[in-house]
């Protein structure tokens, strides 16, 4: 497909090797870190009091639920998740120590520590102005005024949102919104927890991906199960950061995803087994050779050693740093309880196996080491971990008398009120290869649907250098139907990329991109394949700005195309809008003509929330008069009267619009009837007064779309035209769909399986009571 590289048959024997993985390879004591001054006497006492502070989080809940948790017994049950990763400490710690403040980590179902360990490193890391910003961000009233006292504040700070948070409380990071399993801190790089196993990956690799591009010097580390491994997510994401067009010089910049995938391999999925049960591979690392010629650096680790996870970290977090992402760590560890506190464990594990996982407990080993150089005695080590249990405390009794998020706004927060009506001046006026090319109108000034389309992304492209473009071959190909013939030209491979075929990692991808600061377009080459994409867009994508309480923006576009008519069969034409209508959070735009292709799709890229935009395949030939100008935008949630009537009122969008018309045409020159016809244009937002308005004028309804009648978004604009004007219809309302089978190959029956202009004029000639 890229005319440079070479497909020509090679077919001389040899042996492929698999690179080397080492195991247990990178060990180290305190002793010999303290030896080469790799860490300081502090930074080691302060890796046992991080280890304590998630240590007593954890502890804190497992006490809770049993109403053992003295500081809060008999006054607040604690109601939420109870995934806890005791016996994990090592793992967070070792890993978020040696990452900037601002660098990214994602996290799991079990992500407590995770988050913990995050924050806490980031405020041992802030500079003082940093501290300021993020007391400004949280509106956080600090008492001291040296920097080392406003540091502890913030740490004390950290606890409080971070209980809040799993106590779905106003004050938590997330405003209660996310809660134990999606916790996150944008301001200090977590990406989010995330509840879907192996949903952070995508994110993780989308955010690295942001990072190369911006230049930003970011890592992202990407905290997954061992369970979640063997998930088709993150097995794309692998393979999506592992693409050679990153590293090899064909994106013009040399330099791999900058993501390190830390496998916490706590030998169980939810009670499955990994080895000997469920994955035929030593170990997961092993996975590594699957993607990338060196295995992707893969390493394995012994994860229950604070030091050994730290070093083995460093050389990967060097390593992306010098563009030789992504790299692969799995950490060898334990949780002492079930997969949560209702896992009695007994049906699945032996006991001496917990005992010896907690004869080698991460704390207990590492404050021997602490002892043994002399920085500590037993009796600080235990005042270490009762100062964090006290601290923990203090901000527990703090967190559950804090005020509750009102239920009256249980939709704030759903959608992002803003969009880019700016550009930054750093992104402003991107360069291009070569000039834009204005696309040529016809001597009516009309262009072709899909140029509209195309002229968008040229457009906002040139506009904004955030945007960026990726998807399956639209790069030199220009896509399966020739969309995007000619970006790859003009703005060159790092910003129009093709890639593998992993819808979900494309989507997925895209989440994590634009949370962090990119506004990607991706494009699936059919509706249908939303399907294998849809965790993506509707967990991960629709979700976020609520999730994160606001916190985090999620702008992207996928742009899909959807078929019908033109004998694809029945996995490469539907129409399945309606789907994603069922997930809030996500806006859903349906353009069915050229103009409006062209200033949705403008609206959509620059809007701060996913937008779904269902590309018409019949309609990328359709002509019309497409208005020049770059700033021609056309806002969501108006729709268009495409022609006015009084008997009846039909709504639509897509492509059977210009059925309605044609509907429209007939109706009134050979039976007299007059159709109001409206385009919705958007589903998501919908315009219902446009569409109450015309009903309670004509008195009938029709609702029509190309998608599958039942269960179709077609059916809640009936039902709300019914609520609305109930007093105002005469009849019941109508609808048309395709019908309640699988698109079907064959000419005569796809065409009877979709609704045409014929069967809109007999539903409305039915309607208005008049005889076919
Ligand atoms: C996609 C998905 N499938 C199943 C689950 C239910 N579930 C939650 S955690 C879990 C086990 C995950 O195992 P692993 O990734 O090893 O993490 P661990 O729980 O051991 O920390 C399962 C099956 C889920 N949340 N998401």
């Amino acid at each position: 497909m890229v005319l440079s590289l070479d497909c020509m048959p090679v077919f001389t024997p040899t042996t492929l090797k698999a690179a080397e993985i080492p195991v247990f390879q990178t060990r180290t004591s305190l002793l010999e870190e303290l030896g080469a001054k790799r860490i300081t006497k502090a930074e080691a006492l302060s890796l046992y009091d991080q280890m304590c502070a998630v240590r007593a989080l954890e502890e804190m809940i497992y006490q809770l639920r049993s109403g053992a948790y003295t500081p809060l017994a008999g006054k607040y049950e604690y109601q939420g998740p109870t995934h806890l990763s005791i016996g994990q400490e090592a793992a967070s710690v070792g890993a978020c120590s040696i990452l900037n403040w601002d660098d990214y980590i994602t996290s799991t179902h079990r992500g407590h520590g995770d988050s913990m360990a995050k924050g806490y490193a980031a405020i041992l890391a802030m500079a003082p102005a940093q501290m300021q910003t993020r007391i400004a961000h949280y509106k956080i009233v600090v008492k001291a005024t040296d920097p080392e006292g406003i540091r502890s504040e913030l740490i004390s700070d950290h606890i409080y949102r971070s209980i809040c948070e799993l106590f779905g409380k106003e004050h938590g990071y997330c405003k209660g919104r996310g809660g134990s399993m999606h916790i996150a801190d944008f301001t200090l790089g977590h990406l989010g927890a995330n509840a879907i196993v192996g949903g952070g990956t995508p994110i993780a690799t989308g955010a690295a991906y942001a990072s190369r591009y911006l230049k930003d010097g970011k890592v992202a580390m990407c905290f997954v199960g061992d369970g979640a491994f063997s998930n088709g997510i993150t097995l794309e994401s692998l393979q999506m950061a592992t693409m050679p067009q990153f590293e090899n010089g064909l994106q013009g910049i040399s330099a791999g995803v900058p993501v390190v995938f830390a496998i916490l391999n706590n030998l169980y999925a939810m009670t499955g087994q990994t080895h000997g049960e469920l994955c035929d591979v030593p170990y997961l690392a092993c996975r590594g050779w699957g993607f990338a010629q060196d295995g992707m650096q893969a390493e394995v680790v012994n994860g229950m050693d604070v030091l050994s996870v730290r070093a083995s970290m460093r050389k990967a977090v060097e390593e992306c740093r010098a563009g030789r992402g992504p790299i692969l760590r799995e950490l060898i560890t334990y949780r002492y309880y079930g997969h949560s506190l209702s896992d009695p464990r007994k049906a699945y594990r032996k006991k001496e196996e917990e005992t010896a996982w907690r004869e080698i407990d991460p704390l207990l080993t590492f404050g021997q080491q602490l002892m043994e150089c002399k920085l500590a005695t037993q009796a600080d080590l235990d005042a270490m971990y009762q100062k964090a249990f006290d601290r923990n405390a203090v901000e527990a009794v703090k967190a559950a008398f804090s005020p509750d998020p009102s239920a009256n706004e249980l939709y704030k927060y759903l959608y992002a009120e803003s969009s880019a009506v700016t550009v930054p001046a750093a992104y402003a006026q991107a360069k291009t290869l070569i000039p834009i090319e204005r696309t040529k109108r016809d001597d009516k000034g009309q262009i072709l649907y899909k140029d509209a389309i195309k002229e968008a992304m040229v457009e906002e492209m040139a506009r904004d250098q955030r945007v960026v473009l990726y998807g399956e071959d639209l790069a030199d190909y220009g896509g399966a139907f020739f969309v995007t013939s000619g970006m790859l030209e003009t703005f060159g491979r790092e910003r129009v990329f093709n890639t593998s075929i992993s819808e979900s990692a494309i989507c997925g991808t895209a989440v994590g991109a634009a949370m962090a600061g990119l506004r990607p377009i991706v494009e699936l080459m059919y509706f249908d394949f939303a399907l294998q994409a849809s965790d993506q867009i509707s967990n991960q994508a629709a979700k976020w700005h609520y999730m994160s309480g606001g916190e985090r923006t999620v702008p992207m576009v996928i742009r899909a195309s959807a078929g019908g008519g033109k004998g694809y069969g029945g996995q490469h034409s539907q129409s399945i809008e309606s789907i994603f209508c069922h997930t809030p959070g996500i806006k859903v735009v349906v353009p069915s003509n050229p103009a409006d292709a062209k200033g949705l799709l403008k609206t959509a890229i620059r809007d701060d929330n996913p937008v779904l935009f269902v590309e018409g395949q019949l309609l990328y030939g359709m002509k019309g008069v497409v208005p020049e100008g770059d700033d021609i935008l056309i806002p969501f949630g108006q729709a268009a009267i495409k022609r006015a009537g009084s008997d009846c009122t039909f709504i639509g969008w897509s492509y059977v619009v210009n059925e309605a018309v044609k509907a429209a045409e007939i109706l009134q020159t050979q039976h007299g009837v007059s159709l109001e016809v409206i385009d919705a244009r958007t589903l998501v937002p919908f315009d219902w007064d446009t569409v109450i308005a015309s009903v309670k004028k004509t008195g009938k309804a029709v609702v029509g779309s190309q998608a599958v009648k039942t269960c179709s978004f077609t059916a809640e604009v009936a039902d709300t035209i019914t609520r609305r004007a109930f007093d105002f219809l005469d009849a019941p309302v109508e609808r048309l769909g395709a019908a309640a089978s699988i698109s079907p190959q064959a000419k005569a029956m796809e065409k009877a399986y979709l609704p045409w202009a014929e069967d809109i004029v007999k539903t409305v000639l039915a309607l208005v009571g008049k005889k076919v």
